[in-house]
């Protein structure tokens, strides 16, 4: 039995120098103090020790299990620290490498045109008013003057839900609303931005979703004049302060005289290019003096109170300022192209 015990001890102890890494050392552990470990097997066997042998072997066993325990640790703590001299030499950081940035989002290049065309008029001291995408009929063709054959009314032209309820195909059903929502004839300053529905092809310059602001300014002697100063003023905030205005003769429903405005080109200030076709002109908004019918529809009284309106593209603005030539980028979410903002 002492024999046998001092046969272990010299095994283990060997075993125990010899192992190269902590795996190694964990199996000798287990080979020689585990459950079924040697040395465990020689304590089960205590039984068939005579009892006069029995305290002097008990106690050679507790010696040599206290002996290989030191000599499992001692080995252990070589080992790690080996194992971190080893990593310290070989691991190295590169501290002057740059740091690993996170990507930020920004706003999308038609908010940043929106978040514009609201400053500028803020500024003029208009306020933002919103209304609902699904409109009725009232509000979007009624109470603006637009005749029952005109063909923004046809199934062709408007996204129906019902006979009587259609996605809104421009944002002047919230100027009318607006309107409703005042005290009759009390002065209104308000621009209303937002998304519009047509039913039209998905190309370069065609979209069936666009966004929109309309402005609308009511009060006692609103005349063109103002809504000629109102526009060359928020043109040349928007694009730059050398550009002039031309106002064409056109028609709207809504608003008598109408007039379509065009800026100087700002690719080419007005030389002609390809942009501007050549005439130096681009075509930007269509205006008018609200018409007085829409005025009394709405509760107000054309005799006390007059007001302009208008309305342009935010796709078109943003294209011009950025010089996007196909509409679609704007609703692709390449995120190659919006990085660019
Ligand atoms: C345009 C062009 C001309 C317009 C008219 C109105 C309202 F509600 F006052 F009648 N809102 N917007 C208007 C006038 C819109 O968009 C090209």
């Amino acid at each position: 039995m002492e024999q046998q015990l001092t046969q272990i001890k010299e095994d283990a102890l060997t075993a125990i120098k010899a192992a190269g890494d902590l795996n190694e050392l964990n199996e000798q552990r287990v080979k020689y103090l585990g459950k079924k470990g040697s040395l465990t097997a020689i304590l089960r066997g205590m039984g068939k020790v005579s009892p006069e042998d029995r305290p002097r072997i008990g106690q050679l066993v507790n010696d040599v299990r206290s002996e290989l325990e030191a000599s499992l640790e001692n080995r252990q703590s070589a080992l790690k620290a080996d194992e971190l001299s080893t990593r310290l030499a070989t691991e190295k950081i590169d501290v002057t490498l740059p740091g690993r940035r996170h990507e930020i989002g920004h706003l999308h290049p038609l908010t940043l045109t929106l978040n514009k065309l609201k400053g500028i008029f803020r500024n003029m001291g208009y306020s933002i008013a919103e209304g609902p995408q699904i409109e009725t009929d009232y509000f979007n063709f009624e109470a603006l003057n637009l005749p029952k054959d005109h063909p923004a009314r046809d199934m062709q032209d408007s996204f129906y839900i019902t006979e009587d309820i259609l996605m809104r195909t421009q944002t002047s059903p919230v100027q009318a609303r607006t309107m409703q929502a005042h005290e009759p004839n009390s002065p209104i300053r308000i621009i209303a931005p937002g998304r519009v529905f047509r039913r039209d092809d998905y190309d370069a310059t065609h979209s069936p979703m666009f966004t929109q602001v309309e402005g609308l300014c009511i009060d006692k002697n609103i005349s063109f004049s103002d809504l000629k100063g109102t526009l060359t003023t928020a043109m040349r905030q928007l694009f730059s302060d050398d550009l002039d205005l031309r106002f064409r003769p056109s028609f709207f429903p809504f608003t008598e005289p109408s007039a379509e405005v065009d800026i100087t080109c700002v690719m080419c200030h007005g030389k002609g290019c390809r942009v501007c076709k050549g005439t130096g002109w681009l075509e930007i908004l269509g205006s008018g003096m609200v018409h007085p019918h829409v005025l009394e529809m709405s509760g107000y009284d054309p005799h006390k109170v007059s007001g302009f309106a208008f309305g342009l593209g935010v796709e078109r603005i943003a294209m011009l300022s950025y010089g996007i030539e196909d509409l679609r980028l704007f609703f692709d979410n390449d995120a190659r192209f919006l990085k660019q903002f």
